[in-house]
């Protein structure tokens, strides 16, 4: 589905699938669960999610000439490390614009993870004082302003890479990639569970499974705590991707499988469920999580096994996304284990 598009490696190539097999017979053992270990992608700064956005939209800003790589996120915003581990590879650089997302605990949220090593990669990291949300923000179009005045050029990264027309690629390729491991495994799954935020990585995933009619079977777990806007922004960017890799079937919003009840209390805040999910998990698989995306997403999928939401005998993929290192932020959280 990829051919036509130009792509600029940064992973090790295929990420491993490994089964879970202490969670899945502690939860009951009707169901088989797997992980697809996308957090342990790449040699690039701890790796994740962003970087098979980023394949496809590097070729455009070396192509456009551009000098620095300017983006978006929270202060412990994974999708900014990975922006500036790929701009210090490719030799650009990098603006960050770190908004104040999340209310934090601990003293050093704004000095460890995420945001330490971002300036470690020699990024300009910005703090600003804005709140959350998913879509276009003034204080990155401000940047991008800025970079321009002092002579630069910048290439505009939109948070989570998600908007960017190009943002949906990357996860149509884990798609297929999950595709040529079912040949080999000589199985197939039957749900797939994703962490839903800024959506491209659930809207590629749901083009990329489209293919062979699984779409439905995407189970998203979102963890913005702005369901809608979030559903929306996953059809819109599902919708263009397939236009893109000219898929040949309409997407329904029906299509768009996001669960709402795994995001309280709020965006960047672990529930007392989130953090038993990253314990058990931790102590079950030795499998870190954290508490602003994997974890509510495995909360998520541990919920629903419990409830029998899926069928006696189901494999579940679980997409592990990545964003380990944010946990230096949550120290406070997790001092007692
Ligand atoms: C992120 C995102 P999407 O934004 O593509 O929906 O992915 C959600 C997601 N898991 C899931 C991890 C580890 C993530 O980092 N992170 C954002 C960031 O700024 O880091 C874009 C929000």
């Amino acid at each position: 589905m990829l051919k036509k598009f130009a792509r600029y490696p940064l992973t090790f190539g295929p990420t491993p699938i490994e089964k879970l097999d202490r969670l899945g017979k502690h939860l009951g053992g009707k169901v088989e669960i797997y992980a697809k270990r996308e957090d342990c992608n790449s040699g690039l700064a701890f790796g994740g999610n962003k970087l098979r956005k980023l394949e496809y939209i590097i070729p455009d800003a070396i192509a456009s000439d551009a000098d620095t790589l300017v983006t978006i996120g929270g202060v412990q915003s994974n999708h900014t490390r990975m922006v500036a581990a790929v701009a210090a590879k490719i030799g650009m650089k990098c603006l960050l614009v770190q908004e104040s997302w999340v209310p934090h605990e601990d003293a050093v949220y704004d000095r460890v993870g995420n945001i330490l090593l971002s300036r470690i990669l020699g990024a300009e990291v910005r703090l600003v004082d804005e709140g959350f949300d998913i879509g276009i923000r003034h204080s990155w179009e401000k940047a991008l302003y800025e970079v321009k005045a002092r002579g630069g050029r910048p290439y505009a990264i939109p948070a989570g890479a998600s908007v960017h027309p190009n943002g949906g690629l990357g996860y149509v390729g884990f798609a297929e990639e999950v595709r040529a491991q079912e040949e080999q495994l000589g199985f197939g799954f039957d749900y797939m569970v994703v962490c839903t935020v800024t959506g491209s990585t659930h809207a590629g995933m749901l083009v990329g499974f489209a293919k062979d009619g699984r779409q439905r079977n995407v189970i998203g777990i979102d963890a913005s705590a702005i369901p809608a806007k979030t559903k929306a922004q996953v059809l819109s960017i599902a919708r263009h991707t397939a236009t893109l890799v000219e898929l040949g079937s309409e997407l329904a919003e029906d299509d768009v499988v996001l669960l709402e009840d795994y995001a309280h209390p709020r965006y960047g805040i672990p529930s007392e469920e989130t953090k038993e999910a990253i314990r058990l998990c931790a102590r079950l698989e030795g499998m870190i999580t954290d508490p602003v995306y994997e974890g509510k997403s495995m909360q998520g999928m541990i919920d629903l096994v419990q409830k029998g939401f899926f069928p006696e005998g189901s494999r579940i993929l679980y997409a592990h996304l990545g964003g380990a290192p944010a946990l230096n932020g949550y120290g406070y959280t997790f001092r007692n284990g």
